[in-house]
């Protein structure tokens, strides 16, 4: 019988459903299993073959976990608040609700045909007002603690999109999703408090089994520093009393304060010294215009070219009282820290290119060694900082120990920052680089924030009884010219009582931002029913955490922090019971287009897998998915090797007919392939080398060609390890090979320890009982190996001659010995 995969796919998609096969059960007696991947946005174009990826790969995690007796959570939903259906929206008329329904139906036409193993009885819609009831409920706890205020803040403005915009979605300057150039623009905002979070989100991270590379990006985001403020006096001020004038600056490196050469502060800040009376000439106030209007035109980018000019007023270093310039420069920035740096060209890089430029000292006063002894005496300290990278226009960057800094001189530089930070009455300081997350938009395709504006009484939650706030019905999507919401313009909707003192108020018409609802849908599979809570307790105490999350890099910085901090929250008022609620975290790659380039629609390279399900089925395409190179990384699409894995396929089924139960001739060497391949296959699923594993299955069915009949039990076990990759085909043969359950319903194979043990020793060949050669091999070599190797030793080969040996005595593992 030929392999048609149309039949046999349909059939046991159809089979698992009908037995609630990938149902996970609230408490069992089973040990749970949370898998996860990150739920997709339904768009209008259906799914692509770089979605289908991790997919793919968190069902061959999910099905081998239920082969080896856990009680799998493996569910999908939609994350389909956002522009792109409210775009549609504007361009169509047709309303954001039926094209996210449309959408999502095909999603789930698509994942089914690709037979992953989920549990469609708890998919979930951020849109639903059942869900976002939950998601307004949560932003009102926020509210109530204090975590969620309005405020003026200069934002990224789109005026295309007509959208305010996060910084993550702002890339070299232009709006994300569309290209345009973006201004900034100050408005009245809606911000949650992530940065109360800031030590708690760096600290969870420590007992996690996240990806190194995803540990590192979340820790530079949050961008915790430790420096101190530090006050230098001012000499030479004119226009105002000379006595109490200094400037603070903000360093991490307080340590190489004796290599400060100049001050350099952000035009902002002078602008604020000339606003309280300080005498500046007409050339610094030109400089300062000129830089000023510089920087806004630079935007996020920042400026180029480092410029400045030296104002004439003198700072006095606090560690030694030396004499240095004050300068104003393009480079330093007005919001960060106090908006004045001591500048250090040495020791940073910034600094040592303006120093240059400008012909000012350099000065170095750390020296990178491991201990002080290597720069004791002053002709090795002359040799190390000979070394060192100055000359070449780098600065000396890192730890290392202090030189040319008065009583300081020897000290490791770390421990020399506060005691220096001390010696000079600075104060020790810790500083974030994570900003407050900016949470609203004036868009309509998005859940309206719950509170109610009044005048008497300012901003009131919407009473808990009456969520969910509906999104009301509008006419025309389109944002106001004004900036506003179209929620805005629906009067009736936006008048109300206020729920506090009975009188005229107004609904806020800000919706929230499309990082929403995913910040907490993790939570709502546990329970995606239940009408009284966002799910029950108990069974968030069966399910949290998830135990296995895999989702893109570049959701590292965004969603993946946003949503630790919200069940953080969440956890700190008691309604969740885990503090971190991801276990684990891994990194699909992106799948490129044929030639490399990234997928997209305007570049009409996007490969739809429907035509390819088609032609080769799903088992075939999720085959290719995992072969196509390793998970972690990009790799581009290669329309032949569907080919391949669909022959490879064709391979298999037809060895299907070979199985026969009983010992056949050669048993042996199967056996111990087989066993190595459960090891192989079992150890490259946990470390998602799926596309190795899918090469070790390829070995042993290119192994079986060669015979007539395969043992049924080996057989069945390799049919166990191709479930997870190709559950279809797997099924079919099983069912044929006598299995009666579903081979979800059967154990994960075990390995022979024995008959894999690869260890390499020493095989000593002879001849006539004389030692003629020795050579290293697996211990594993059976005899026929070593004949075939003693032919080919140089050494021994001579004395065995060509006539065929009288006897040949093996002793597995230790020697092999010709009579002749
Ligand atoms: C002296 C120094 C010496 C510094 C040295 C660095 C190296 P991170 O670590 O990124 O937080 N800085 C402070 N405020 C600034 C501002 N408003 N605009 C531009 N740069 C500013 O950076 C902290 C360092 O950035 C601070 O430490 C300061 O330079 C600079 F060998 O002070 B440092
Ligand atoms: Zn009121």
């Amino acid at each position: 019988m030929k392999y048609n995969h149309k039949k046999i796919e349909a059939k046991w998609q159809k089979f698992w459903e009908q037995k609630k096969l990938h149902a996970a059960k609230d408490f069992s007696q089973k040990p749970k299993y949370y898998a996860l991947f990150e739920f997709p946005y339904p768009s209008g174009d259906g799914l692509h073959v770089g979605h289908i990826r991790p997919y793919v790969g968190m069902d061959i995690i999910s099905r081998k976990r239920r082969m080896e007796g856990y009680n799998v959570l493996f569910p999908v939903g939609w994350d389909a608040f956002g522009l792109p259906t409210e775009n549609y929206a504007i361009k169509t008329g047709i309303s954001p609700e039926i094209a996210t329904k449309k959408n999502s139906d095909n999603f789930r036409r698509q994942m089914r045909l690709l037979g992953l193993s989920l549990d469609w009885n708890r998919e979930i819609n951020t849109t639903d007002p059942n869900y976002y009831k939950w998601t307004q409920w949560m932003f009102l706890q926020f509210f109530k603690h204090g975590l969620a205020y309005k405020a003026s803040v200069p934002i990224n403005w789109c005026p295309k999109d007509k959208i305010g915009l996060a910084n993550e979605e702002v890339i070299g300057g232009k709006c994300e999703r569309c290209g345009t150039e973006v201004e900034q623009r100050q408005k009245e905002q809606w911000m949650l408090k992530i940065t109360a979070y800031a030590d708690k989100l760096l600290e969870g991270l420590k007992d996690l089994d996240f990806l190194p590379e995803i540990k590192r990006q979340q820790e530079n985001w949050i961008g915790k520093s430790e420096g101190a403020l530090i006050k230098f006096a001012l000499q030479g001020v004119t226009g105002q009393p000379n006595s109490k004038h200094f400037v603070e600056v903000f360093t991490t490196r307080p340590d190489t304060i004796f290599g400060a050469t100049f001050i350099a502060i952000a035009p902002e800040v002078a602008q604020k010294w000339i606003a309280v009376g300080w005498q500046i000439s007409t050339e610094v106030k030109n400089y300062i215009a000129k830089t000023l209007k510089e920087k806004s035109e630079a935007g996020n980018e920042g400026v180029k070219e480092k410029t400045g000019i030296n104002i004439g007023i003198r700072a006095i270093n606090p560690a030694n009282q030396e004499e240095i310039p004050v300068w104003i420069v393009n480079y330093v920035l007005g919001d960060v820290g106090t908006g004045a740096i001591m500048a250090v060209p040495a020791h940073d890089d910034r600094d040592l290119a303006f120093a240059k430029a400008y012909n000012l000292d350099v000065k170095p006063v750390v020296a990178r060694v491991g201990s002080f002894e290597e720069i004791k005496d002053p002709i090795s300290l002359a040799a190390v900082m000979k070394k060192s990278c100055l000359g070449s226009g780098f600065a000396i960057l890192g730890e290392g120990f202090l030189i040319n800094s008065g009583q300081f001189s020897g000290m490791p530089s770390e421990k020399a920052k506060w005691e220096i930070t001390k010696a000079v009455g600075g104060k020790r300081e810790i500083k974030y680089k994570l900003r407050d997350w900016v949470f609203s938009r004036q868009r309509y395709w998005g859940e309206p924030i719950p509170l109610i504006h009044c005048e008497k009484c300012g901003y009131v939650p919407v009473p808990e009884k009456n969520l969910p706030v509906k999104l009301p019905k509008v006419k025309d999507y389109q944002p106001r010219d004004d900036g506003q919401s179209p929620l805005a313009s629906v009067e009736k909707w936006v008048k109300v009582k206020c729920p506090q003192c009975k009188g005229i108020a107004k609904r806020e018409t800000d919706v929230m931002p499309n990082w929403a609802g995913s910040s907490w849908y993790f939570l709502r599979y546990t329970d995606p029913k239940n009408k009284k809570n966002f799910s029950d307790i108990k069974k968030l105490k069966y399910w949290m955490p998830v135990d296995w999350y895999n989702g893109g890099m570049e959701h590292v910085t965004l969603h993946l922090l946003y949503s630790r901090f919200w069940n953080q929250f969440l956890y700190d008022i008691g309604v969740v019971p885990v503090k971190e609620p991801y276990k684990k975290r891994t990194a699909h790659g992106l799948i490129l287009a044929e030639g490399g380039m990234k997928m997209s629609k305007s570049k009409g390279n996007v490969i739809n897998p429907d035509s390819l399900i088609k032609e080769f089925g799903a088992d075939a395409l999720r085959l290719y998915e995992m072969f196509i190179g390793p998970f972690n990384q990009a790799v581009a699409w290669d329309q032949r090797g569907i080919m391949g894995t669909s022959r490879f396929l064709e391979r298999v089924w037809n060895l299907g007919s070979k199985s026969e139960n009983g010992k056949i001739k050669g048993w042996n060497s199967l056996e111990r392939l087989i066993n190595k391949t459960i090891k192989k296959v079992t150890e490259d699923i946990e470390s998602m080398s799926f596309n190795t594993a899918v090469s070790a299955m390829m070995i042993f069915v290119n192994e079986c060609q060669s015979f007539e009949k395969i043992p049924a039990e080996i057989w069945e076990k390799f049919l166990l390890l191709l479930a997870p990759f190709a559950p279809h085909i797997a099924e079919e043969l099983w069912m044929k090979a006598g299995g009666k359950k579903s081979l979800s319903q059967e154990n994960w194979p075990e390995y022979d320890k024995k008959l894999i043990d690869d260890a390499t020793i020493e095989l000593l060949i002879q001849v006539n009982g004389k030692v003629r050669d020795k050579i290293s091999v697996s211990k594993s070599t059976t005899q026929a190996e070593a004949e075939k190797l003693a032919f080919q030793s140089a050494k021994a080969q001579p004395f065995i001659g060509s006539q065929k040996p009288k006897k040949i005595i093996f002793v597995p593992g230790k020697l092999i010995n010709f009579v002749v």
